[in-house]
This record gives C-alpha cells, structure tokens and sequence, in this order.
C-alpha cells in the first residue's frame, strides 16, 4: 500500500496531483498551504529545495527518509510509472505515444512558461503597444491557439481518442490559472469543449474538493474564466 502525501499550495498548480491520484484509485493524503502572501510560506519551502509545491512526499518504502520530489511532470511520471501501472500514459509501442509525451511535457514546457511570460510582460509594459507585450501575446495566443487546433483535430483529448495525463497536465492552464493569467475562450470551442468533458470527471470533482474546496469550478470552465487572484490583478492585470 502506498504511503503518499501532496504537498499542495492552494489556488496552484500542484491540483493536477490529486486529480492524477484521484483518477489512478492511489490512495493519498494531502496537506494545503496557503499563499504567503503570493509565493510558498515557510514550512513548503523547508519541504524541497524546489520550494515550490506541489511536493510528493513518499514515505512507502522507508517512513524515517521519505523521497520528496518536486516538479510537477516528475511526480505525475513517477506515481504513473512506479503505482498506477503506466495507467493514463500511452505506451512506446501504440501509434499516438508521441502524441502522448509531446503534449504531457507541453503545458509546463510552453504554454504556461508563456502565459507566466505575458504576466511578467504586462506588469512592466508601457502599455497595450509596448512592442514586447505585442510579441509576447502573440506568442501565447499561438499556443493556445495550437492546443485548440490539436482538441478540435482529436474532438476527444490530447493524445487522441482516450483521456491520458496529458489532460491532467493541462486542464490547470485553462482553469485555475486563469486567475493569474486570464484567457477569454469565447473563440476556442476545441478547448471549451474538451474542458468540459476533464472536468466533469469524478476524479477532477474529488480531487479540486479536497485540494481548494473554496474554488468556483464553474468560473474555471467558463470562456471568461474565474476572477483573477487580487494581488496578481492589481500587478499583471491589463492596465486601463
Ligand atoms: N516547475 C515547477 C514549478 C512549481 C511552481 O512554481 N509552483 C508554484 C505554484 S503554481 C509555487 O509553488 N509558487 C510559489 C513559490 O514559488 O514560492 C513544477 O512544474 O511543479
């Protein structure tokens, strides 16, 4: 039996483990910290080097010197491989395996280090025409346009027909994310749709309730997105 237990800095990014937990039946304790007052407090910090969340502590094999592993993609890559049976992922030998590994790494690799980089842009741009605000929003509207062109093709999920981690990966970007970053989905039906389907899932309706039970998930999903963290709004928000 696994001894497993999230590290989870709410309104975050560390969601995605639960909802990966939740869907792979691997039992798990969770422990929430709250914005200190934006970044990690104290006792997340003095969990990982990283000091960052989410942090998978491990305590299965030897409860005195648990593994604590950080960065999100590491930990969904480790419960998949060493408990949940390569459950969600697709393996080397089926035809979309590349579909799989490309969009698994693509939230952390490019969409959202874009969407972070627009935040960044706007809370120092002189205003809407600052030449590196209009190149980083073009940039970050292709991704998403390209995740929405992908949902649109597959008229299923990332990888293909089947949900995989991929989605997993993917559904904090255009759900509680928006809080720091806002997107308007009004234009993207590929990625409106598919939100629906991941998010109407048991596992992700279990596991937002214990890891931000406070949370409106029907803000999450809707094409305007939920109101933006207020600190976040008052620093990167668009200017007037
Ligand atoms: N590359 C890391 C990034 C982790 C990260 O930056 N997490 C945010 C939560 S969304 C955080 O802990 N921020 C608070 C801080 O950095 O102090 C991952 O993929 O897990």
């Amino acid at each position: 039996m696994p001894n497993l237990t999230v590290h989870h800095l709410q309104i975050g990014q560390g969601e995605r483990i639960p909802f990966l937990l939740e869907e792979l039946n691997i039992p798990y304790s969770i422990q929430l910290y709250k914005r200190d007052p934006l970044l990690s407090p104290p006792e997340l910090k003095a969990k990982h080097p990283m000091g960052a969340s989410p942090v998978l502590e491990d305590a299965t094999t030897d409860p005195s010197n648990p593994v604590m592993l950080a960065e999100s993609n590491a930990i969904a890559d480790y419960i998949i491989h060493k408990y949940g049976n390569g459950r969600l992922a697709v393996p080397p030998s089926h035809p979309n395996y590349a579909d799989y590994v490309y969009w698994f790494h693509y939230s952390n690799g490019s969409l959202q280090p874009g969407l972070f980089r627009r935040a960044l842009t706007r809370g120092m741009a002189s205003g809407e025409e600052d030449p590196r605000l209009v190149f980083t929003d073009k940039r970050t509207n292709g991704y998403i346009a390209h995740v929405n062109n992908r949902l649109l093709a597959t008229n299923a999920y990332l990888a293909g027909d089947e949900f995989t981690a991929a989605d997993v990966m993917m559904v904090w970007c255009f759900t509680t994310m928006r809080k720091f970053e806002p997107i308007d989905l009004t234009e993207y039906e590929g990625i409106m749709a598919w939100l629906k389907r991941c998010t109407a899932r048991e596992a992700y309706q279990r596991a937002m309730k214990k890891s931000d039970p406070d949370l409106d998930l029907e803000a999450g999903i809707s094409a305007k997105g939920p109101p933006m963290v207020g600190m976040f709004a008052k620093a990167y928000g668009p200017k007037k």
